[in-house]
């Protein structure tokens, strides 16, 4: 990657890496990364097509079953992978300006991605060689075994909200199954994933085994996600293009894991202690912007509690600050225009119907007027069944709902298409325990949300928020098969 220093006009060439070797794509095209802090182009990147995915899967391919990777031992691949982790740690300012800069996130948030970012490599590096399968009793004079083997090549579609960590969530699991991958990077966010790659390449990884191509969605994206050549794909992306790669996995038979964001609620009953939670709902909506796929997007309170909790999460609500990735500030700029235009859209469409604006955030005024910047509102009470309380709207806007009692607030709850992450804040803690099992999703946090990234833990969602976990060990399930070994020798 020849890169301008991070900040400056220069404008980087950024290349593929197919076989442990950049290049431009086969056919020279090229799209631009804007900095969504400015709009200014800060790198231009190669726009692959279907020939650059073929090269990039048949590299996998042989890395898989003709290179060292198949060779090593777990404990080998493992260390390889807790190297990267710690190459990742040892330019950890280069790398989160880079992700700060292509995302428009503020520098704090892309440091705090970069770290979770080795931290995955570290969890799934330490956890290679402990994918273990099991023994089944059987007939007399027989030994059963289930062993546990990687799929072969597996595609990577990654999104541009959280791209150092999802690349790490994903990849990390599958290398450590003794996989070989194929990434996609967001054609909005790449910068990070190519200089991760890069350092792959230098830590020891043998080349094929980490390929990476930039290009578009629907071109690039497409033909990797349907391409014949590989055996399981993980997505992280809008529920439109999630259906698109799941039918197209049906089509080659493969498996896939769907994350497809979510509309999530956190449940504040009276008796919570409000001094905690006030501070994690906002942070909650306006971190990284709105733009998270488990975003606490509708805070429903308590009745009794509706107005003393509102008055206090407008307060802080207030006090939130939007600027340009290196003001550093509580939100940055939105990824891009389309994005912004989304948010604006849902913004004014919940104006327009006269829901009543409770409080919104600053933007600072001196951000450049290319940016894609939107203020952060708290809207309520915001009528159930209004888009702004069941579609994902992907931005800093918080919905404010009361609820009457327990069954309420658990019909309200799960009363939306999406399912992925749920709060539950109450001092009652036989309450909180049924409204977690009561949740229809894939993660409730109790009297806490988010928990500092949770690499550890299972996460994805149920109904549109897909299906299937990363994070954690159950992503290691994901990325491998059992192979059931019958030995008769009786
Ligand atoms: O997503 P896309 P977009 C949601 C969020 C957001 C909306 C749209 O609500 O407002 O989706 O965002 C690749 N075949 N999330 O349009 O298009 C694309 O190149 C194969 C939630 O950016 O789904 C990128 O790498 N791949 C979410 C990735 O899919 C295709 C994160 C995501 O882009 C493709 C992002 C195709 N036909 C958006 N078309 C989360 N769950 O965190 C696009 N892509």
């Amino acid at each position: 990657m020849t890169s301008a220093a991070p900040g400056s006009a220069a404008v980087s060439k950024v290349q593929n890496i197919i076989d442990g070797l950049s290049g431009p794509a086969l056919d020279g095209r090229t799209i631009e990364a804007i900095c969504p802090s400015d709009g200014n182009v800060i790198a231009v990147m190669p726009r692959s097509a279907k020939a650059d995915v073929d090269k990039a899967v048949a590299a996998a391919r042989k890395a898989f079953e003709e290179g060292p990777w198949g060779r090593m031992t777990a404990t080998e691949r493992g260390r390889l992978l807790c190297k990267l982790g710690e190459a990742i740690l040892g330019h950890h300012e280069e790398l989160s300006i880079l992700e700060s800069m292509d995302t428009g996130k503020p520098l704090k948030q892309g440091k705090a991605d970069m770290t979770a970012t080795a931290r995955y490599f570290e969890f799934y590096g330490t956890s290679a060689d402990k994918v273990h399968g099991e023994t089944i009793p059987f007939l007399n004079g027989y030994t059963v075994a289930v062993v546990r083997d990687p799929h072969g090549v597996t595609g990577h579609i990654i999104p541009w909200n959280y791209p150092g960590q999802i690349f790490g969530r994903s990849v990390a699991a599958s290398l450590a199954c003794g996989n070989t991958c194929v990434v996609k990077p967001a054609e909005d966010a790449c910068l990070s994933l190519i200089r991760i790659t890069e350092l792959a390449l230098e830590v020891g990884f043998p080349p094929g085994v980490i390929n990476l191509i930039t290009g578009l969605g629907e071109e690039a994206g497409a033909a990797l996600s349907s391409h014949r050549g590989i055996d399981f794909i993980s997505f992280t992306g809008s529920p439109e293009v999630g259906t698109l790669i799941q039918s197209a996995a049906a089509r080659n038979h493969i498996g896939c894991t769907l994350e497809l964001g979510g509309k999530s609620p956190q449940i504040v009953f009276a008796d919570a202690d409000f001094d905690a939670a006030v501070p994690t709902l906002v942070n909650a909506i306006v971190q990284n912007c709105g733009q998270t796929c488990s975003a606490g997007s509708r805070m429903l309170v308590e009745r009794k509690a509706y107005d003393e909790l509102v008055a206090r999460v407008a307060e802080r609500f207030k006090t939130v600050r939007v600027g340009t990735w290196d003001m550093d500030l509580d939100c940055g700029a939105m990824i891009n225009a389309g994005q912004k235009a989304r948010v604006d859209g849902f913004v004014s469409r919940a104006r327009g119907e006269g829901i009543p604006v409770i409080a919104e955030g600053q933007i600072a005024p001196n951000v450049p007027g290319g940016g894609f910047y939107v203020a952060p509102t708290l809207f309520g009470p915001v009528p159930r069944t209004n888009s702004l309380a069941c579609d994902e709207v992907f931005g800093p806007v918080l919905s404010a709902i009361p609820f009457d009692d327990e069954a309420d607030a658990v019909r309200l709850a799960n009363g939306t298409d999406f399912g992925l992450v749920a709060g539950v804040w109450s001092h009652d803690a036989k309450r909180s325990m049924r409204v977690a099992r009561a949740m229809r999703c894939g993660q409730v946090f109790v009297n806490g949300y988010g928990a500092g990234g949770g690499i550890e833990l299972p996460f994805g969602g149920v109904k549109k928020s897909g299906h299937g976990r990363e994070k954690g060990f159950e992503a290691l399930y994901e990325f491998s098969a059992s192979k059931t070994v019958v030995i008769n020798h009786g």
